[in-house]
């Protein structure tokens, strides 16, 4: 049996090695990745992202229990999790932290943890995480939690492939809330405020709803008695509600207070992902953006291949001197003469 074959067929040694090699960025872990991507494609991916030590780990493993141990009449998801540590400069500290709190996990075959290591560009850690995410799909997890830390780029990035996005803040991390200012706020479709039992849940609470307010002025806001209110959740949750408003969670993560709800209110988004079209839409949207981004990165490699560097670097220089301008410069790079 190939090595691709044990990973279809579940086999926990084959898809470690397998996730090694694409995190790698090997030859053989890129021929595993186009092997894998018929087989992707079915799990549902969940982004958990927000400014360090606001409890995202905690979180991700009290929901990564909760849907192996689910109500009654419910089936056990298989879970993975990517956890991404983009500020961590070396492989051990995070990624032991998360394992100790994961240990509740332990020893359960339903359930693969994965920390990463930042390395390279950014870009590069969206690439690595997206294909680690393939071999997750293909390995047949229903359920990717993918966790990063900050609300930078990259994290924007991240959440952007995830199906449904989970912002957690907690009191007590400045008034301005730090992820939101970041713009973070456009990638969350559930808030949730996290260390409820800390004092100052109801402030990161009413700015988190002020800033919604912003974010999504109509229809979800109404004069009440002359004053703006915020629809109430069920409201803006109804079914023929065509605009998704985030919801806000309040969770006491480490002694898992609120993980149902929040359970709830991803399963409510995927709802009404599928039942507006905006999953496929989504799909569609990602994958052009990979093949765009793919197509960019290709092109400009054979481009350097194919063109010399002294006739770069004169170009540079005429660039530099104020002779042409950047476009002058790219036209006459491209046409060079050099074919790609
Ligand atoms: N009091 C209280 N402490 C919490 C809660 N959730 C998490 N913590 C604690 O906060 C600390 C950080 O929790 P983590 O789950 O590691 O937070 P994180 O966001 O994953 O942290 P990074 O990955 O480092 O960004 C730990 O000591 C947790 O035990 C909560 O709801 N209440
Ligand atoms: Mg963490």
């Amino acid at each position: 049996m190939s090595q691709i074959e044990a990973l279809l067929a579940g086999d926990r040694l084959a898809l470690t090695r397998v996730l090694t090699q694409v995190e790698n960025d090997t030859s053989d872990g890129r021929r595993a990745l186009d092997e894998l991507f018929a087989h992707t494609g079915r799990a549902y991916l969940i982004g958990i992202t927000g400014a360090s030590g606001t409890g995202k780990s905690s979180l991700v493993n009290h929901l990564a229990y909760y849907y192996r141990h689910p109500q009654q009449g419910e089936q056990p998801q298989r879970v993975a999790v990517v956890a991404v540590d983009p500020s961590s400069p070396f492989t051990g500290g995070a990624l032991l932290g998360d394992r100790i709190r994961m240990r509740d996990l332990a020893g359960d075959p339903g359930v693969f943890i994965r920390s990463m290591a930042s390395r390279g560009s950014l870009g590069g850690l969206a690439r690595t995480t997206s294909a680690l995410v393939q071999v997750f799909d293909a390995a047949g997890f229903d359920l990717i939690m993918i966790e990063t830390v900050g609300a930078g780029q990259a994290e924007v990035d991240i959440a952007r492939l995830a199906h449904t996005t989970l912002v957690v803040e907690a009191p007590g991390m400045g008034d301005d809330i730090q992820a939101i200012k970041a713009g973070i706020l456009e990638v969350a479709d559930v808030l949730v405020v996290n260390k409820a039992d800390h004092p100052g849940v109801e402030g990161t609470e009413r700015a988190l709803r002020a800033m919604l307010e912003l974010a999504h002025p109509s229809p979800r806001v109404f004069r009440h008695h002359g004053r703006k209110e915020v629809l109430p959740e069920e409201h803006a949750q109804a079914q023929d509600q065509p605009v998704w408003v985030p919801p806000i969670q309040r969770t006491i993560a480490t002694d898992g207070k609120g993980i149902p709800e929040v359970a709830a209110a991803i399963a409510r988004h995927r709802q009404h992902l599928e039942h507006s079209g905006d999953l496929a839409r989504r799909e569609r949207f990602r994958l052009q953006t990979e093949l765009e981004n793919l197509l960019q990165a290709t092109l400009v490699a054979r481009w350097r291949e194919a063109s010399s560097t002294q006739a770069y670097l004169e170009v540079l220089d005429d660039l530099v001197r104020r002779h042409i301008s950047p476009h002058q410069a790219v036209t006459q790079l491209i046409n060079g003469g050099y074919s790609l």
